[in-house]
């Protein structure tokens, strides 16, 4: 007997996942458009991947009639009405552990990309305008010894923060609960979200998002930080402001600042921060090597599988 297994995905998913799926005698039925394919009879799916970010609601769950489990290719649930899975008792798997260190080594990679000005020093290189060599151009902000805030002190913010330590960075770190075993091992401080943006040279955006931390810094947050800051997004689009961020860069308020994740993601391409030069902007790349993403396969097959099969799902969220 087969699996029936709806994948939402407008896009080819990353050819491992296809490949074990289809060795694990899952029979595949695609969700590839906004709206939900009429084509295909809900009541025999067993079983929900969800790859990229389509939101999974309380009522596809309901309509699949046998759904054994929803199988999440991230860390991040947001997209996935989890309460609603839990009042339905359907086990909810993610991810999490294989991505952490290429998040945090991309979270480096942003900060040090806007602090240093790494973009527009690479424009400015191929371009008309690098004549003589200047030492007076594109001065950037010194990541050494200066102050690291991180909003999120989780498995990922954890390994922000570890190579850090590499920087000689003085470590805040602002949590929904204090982490004392990281405070030991990082050398970090737990600070109010106030204060660390009022201190913090760089800031890590590296929280999950939660309705507690929609919109956590907005227009009165980021003119709590210092003009010469630096602040990544690597958390999720709405944890800031966007809008209120454009005005702050166009103020000049802050030194620069970077993101993997926007709302709507991608943003219309006439979306004003896409002119914005003191804005890194990358296409949610955040897990993006090889080497993670193979992982991310091989864990969230094996989720779905085991909640197929009725075992305990090995990285349950739900
Ligand atoms: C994933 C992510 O690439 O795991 C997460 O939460 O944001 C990314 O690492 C993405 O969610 C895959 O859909």
């Amino acid at each position: 007997m087969s699996w029936q297994v709806l994948i939402q995905s407008d896009v080819v998913p990353y050819e491992p996942i296809t490949r074990l799926l289809a060795a694990s005698d899952c029979c595949l039925h695609w969700w590839r458009d906004a709206e939900p394919p009429q084509d295909i009879d809900y009541s025999c799916i067993d079983g929900i991947y969800s790859y990229g970010h389509f939101p999974v609601t309380r009522l596809l769950m309901e309509r699949c009639g046998r759904l054994k489990i929803v199988s999440n290719f991230g860390v991040g649930c947001d997209h996935i009405d989890q309460n609603g899975a839990r009042a339905l008792g359907i086990p909810v798997g993610n991810t999490p552990g294989v991505l952490d260190a290429a998040t945090a080594d991309l979270t480096w990679a942003l900060l040090l990309a806007a602090g240093r000005n790494i973009v527009a020093g690479d424009h400015f290189a191929r371009g008309p305008g690098f004549q003589k060599y200047d030492a007076a151009v594109l001065l950037g902000q010194q990541v050494t010894g200066a102050t690291l805030g991180i909003i999120g002190l989780g498995r990922i913010g954890y390994q922000v923060g570890r190579r850090a330590i590499g920087f000689d960075m003085k470590i805040l770190y602002h949590n929904r609960t204090r982490n004392e075993s990281a405070e030991a091992d990082l050398g970090a401080r737990y600070a109010g979200l106030d204060e660390l943006l009022q201190q913090s040279d760089f800031v890590a955006l590296n929280c999950p998002l939660t309705p507690e931390t929609t919109g956590l810094i907005g227009a009165r947050e980021l003119a709590l930080m210092k003009p010469t800051a630096v602040i990544a997004n690597v958390a999720r689009g709405p944890v800031w402001d966007q809008e209120a961020l454009l005005v702050a860069l166009r103020a000049g308020h802050l030194h620069a600042a970077a993101t993997d994740v926007t709302y709507p993601e991608p943003l219309p391409r006439d979306h004003p921060l896409l002119a914005e030069e003191r804005l890194v902007l990358l296409p949610h790349l955040g897990s993006a090597t090889r080497q993670t993403r193979d992982a991310m396969s091989q864990m969230s097959v094996t989720n779905l599988l085991a909640g197929l099969t009725g075992q305990d799902v090995p990285h349950r969220i739900a």
